[in-house]
């Protein structure tokens, strides 16, 4: 036996001398064969699009957030302050909706795992492709709800700077998903729902049996635990089963949390006794804290959101930075830069937009819940401001720049 190569008439054929390969015997290398129909791909349907439903949910709170953080100089001023629970219902989402999604992640990948072992390893280009856009969406859908978990948690084992990087691989998530569905389209529509088949007869593979029904179901109860005892970190009426969440909204000075203290920011005693309030503008100025409690006095009931999943409502009181920086001559379109007596940190310095800064709900707050401010959450003066990521409600706050 041989191959026969040269096809032209006038050519003589002529044969090749067979190769011989000794036999081998790789029964070690043999994978593990499943034949469990839980690791089917209708099982890989029904928890994928809950898991597609989750990223996207994230996906799109993510960039809201991303964008009332830090928003590009033309948005700045269009950023809207209202509703004034936006950013409260949006964050609260992003992190319980993320929460969840960890849940349904590890279930997809157990219920996929098996396809770690296909063999051959790779069957060709294309097949190669496909599971290289597999492995980037697995590395960073799994990178994405970790980083957030512990971010949540406060726990920065990484040399990277948590903000930047989570939404740069957002974007790599965003992007492997939308791949990984546009591959797996033909597979998504066929095992969609247990009734997919239409009229053609399901074969007992296909049939959602009663060991699917309790897969789905045991996944759908886990997603309802994780969320049911952490979402009461906003979710106020859910507060007293809030048993795992990071942090309570109830606890902290005033019933409030707090994140970064007097003393982590390195604002003593000693730099609140002398404190004044100093007004930059057309026309600048200062005001002691008594003059300042002169002042026609707002009160306004407007949440804390912090980026990192609570929220918690409360009554503030103080004086409104309208009118604060129309003193000082600013024009009804200002936006203001505001500074923090803390010495160092990401936090001291912040700015906000027109539609921040004119609203009437946005004060220079000096009462928490009827009581002075103390000294975690901001004494003698802080921002708060509604529809606004907790990280820009300013504490400690020393200086207004009209801009
Ligand atoms: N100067 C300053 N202000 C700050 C911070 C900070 O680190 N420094 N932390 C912010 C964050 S992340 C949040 S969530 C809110 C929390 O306010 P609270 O501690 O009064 O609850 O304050 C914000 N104000
Ligand atoms: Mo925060």
């Amino acid at each position: 036996m041989g191959t026969r190569i040269g096809r032209h008439r006038n050519l003589p054929a002529f044969r090749l001398p067979a190769l011989r390969l000794p036999h081998l015997h790789l029964p070690a290398l043999r994978p593990p064969a499943f034949s469990g129909r839980l690791h089917d791909p209708r099982t890989a349907t029904a928890i994928g699009r809950w898991l597609g439903v989750a990223l996207a949910v994230c996906f799109l709170t993510g960039l809201i957030s991303h964008f009332l953080q830090s928003p590009p100089d033309w948005l700045a001023d269009h950023l809207p302050s209202r509703p004034v629970w936006g950013y409260r219902l949006t964050q609260g989402l992003h992190v319980g909706v993320g929460l969840a999604a960890i849940v349904l992640l590890l279930a997809k990948l157990w219920a996929v795992y098996p396809r770690l072992f296909v063999w051959p390893p790779v069957r060709s280009v294309r097949h190669a492709l496909e599971r290289l856009s597999v492995a980037v969406l697995v590395a960073s859908g799994v990178f994405q709800v970790l980083t957030g978990l512990l971010n949540i948690a406060e726990w920065y084992p990484w040399p990277f700077s948590f903000v930047p990087v989570h939404y740069a691989v957002a974007w790599v998530v965003a992007g492997s998903v939308l791949l990984h569905l546009a591959v797996k389209a033909p597979e998504i529509r066929a095992h969609w729902s247990s009734r997919s088949a239409g009229t053609l007869a399901l074969s007992d593979e296909e049939r959602d049996g009663p060991d699917r029904r309790a897969l789905l179901l045991g996944v759908g109860a886990a997603v309802g635990a994780v969320t049911v005892t952490t979402v009461g970190q906003s979710f106020t009426p859910l507060a007293s089963v809030d048993l795992l969440a990071p942090r309570h909204p109830g606890y902290g000075p005033q019933g409030l949390p707090v994140n970064r203290t007097a003393a982590a920011a390195g604002v003593t005693d000693a730099a609140v006794l002398d404190w004044s309030l100093e007004v930059l503008g057309p026309r600048p100025y200062r005001l002691t804290l008594a003059e300042l409690g002169q002042l026609p006095p707002s009160r306004a009931r407007l949440p804390i959101a912090c980026v990192e999943g609570w929220s918690v409502d409360a009554w503030w009181s103080g004086v409104r930075i309208r009118d604060l920086i129309e003193r000082a001559g600013a024009l009804p379109d200002a936006g203001v830069r505001v500074v923090s007596l803390e010495v160092r940190g990401a936090y001291r310095v912040m700015e906000m937009g027109r539609e921040y800064a004119q609203d009437s709900l946005t004060l220079l707050a000096l009462r928490l819940n009827g009581d002075v401010l103390s000294a975690d959450h901001g004494f003698p003066a802080r921002i708060i401001a509604p529809n606004r990521p907790g990280v820009l409600q300013t504490k400690w706050v020393t200086r207004l720049e009209v801009l």
